[in-house]
């Protein structure tokens, strides 16, 4: 299998994490924010990543959205599940995955570029990394106003989480579910940023369990390397 990504991508740390606890092997191929679109959208109809590429027979040639990334890959391989036994519990983990893709994932994108912009220009000073950076700004639309309500949201989700997370190992269940995988790569980002790496230690350290079992490279500011 071949899965088209942006290597920084939360949501292509989604589509990995899932990959890793399926023990599957692939394939990596990072493509570059800008021609992107042109690569993608023969495929899915979609400009986004990450996009899988099965290459196999039988199969769907390509599937784009972490989401339906998440469903081909427990239709291939069942074992070990990442559904839940219990259909209300399915549900349930469902609807949070859809909560962490739709409102926290791009809530992350909007702090976590706002403070790669200003306070945490430091981590990566160079022109081409900064011009990304203004490119992401602009095409979201991540002004001050945005960032105060994006800020807003997550602490009010990270609340929530904190509720399930804090008290028990996984946010539905007694097993490992989609919403796990969701939580933890869609809020990596904020591993960088020390407010919030003050504020939820239980969050990140969840997180980096949730990689360990995945067997995913931790995100930056949670390796040894600090990178
Ligand atoms: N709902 C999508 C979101 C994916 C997404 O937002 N990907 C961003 C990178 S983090 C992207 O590809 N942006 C480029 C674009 O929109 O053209 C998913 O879960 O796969």
């Amino acid at each position: 299998m071949l899965l088209l990504q942006f290597s920084t991508s939360h949501y292509c740390r989604k589509a990995r994490l899932a990959l890793g606890y399926k023990q599957i092997d692939y394939e990596v191929q990072n493509l570059n924010p800008g021609i992107h679109a042109f690569k993608l959208k023969p495929l899915t109809g979609l400009t986004t990543v990450p996009v899988l590429l099965p290459q196999l027979t039988d199969q769907p040639s390509a599937i784009g959205d972490s989401t339906e990334i998440f469903k081909f890959l427990e239709a291939y391989q069942p074992s070990p599940p990442l559904f839940l036994p219990d259909t209300q519990q399915q549900n349930e983990a469902w609807m949070l995955e859809d909560w962490l893709d739709e409102s926290l994932g791009t809530a992350t994108r909007f702090v976590y570029y706002d403070f790669r912009a200003g306070k945490g220009k430091h981590i990566d000073p160079s022109i081409s990394s900064q011009l990304v950076i203004q490119v992401v700004r602009r095409q979201y639309g991540i002004n001050k106003a945005a960032v105060y309500l994006a800020a807003e949201r997550l602490k009010r989700g990270l609340e929530v989480l904190r509720c399930r997370w804090g008290e028990r190992a996984y946010l539905v269940g007694d097993y490992l579910s989609v919403a796990d995988l969701a939580a933890a790569a869609l809020l990596s980002p904020l591993a960088l940023i020390p407010q919030y790496r003050q504020d939820y230690p239980w969050l990140f350290e969840r997180i980096v369990q949730i990689h360990q079992i995945c067997g995913e490279q931790l995100p930056p500011g949670l390796r040894e390397d600090k990178v």
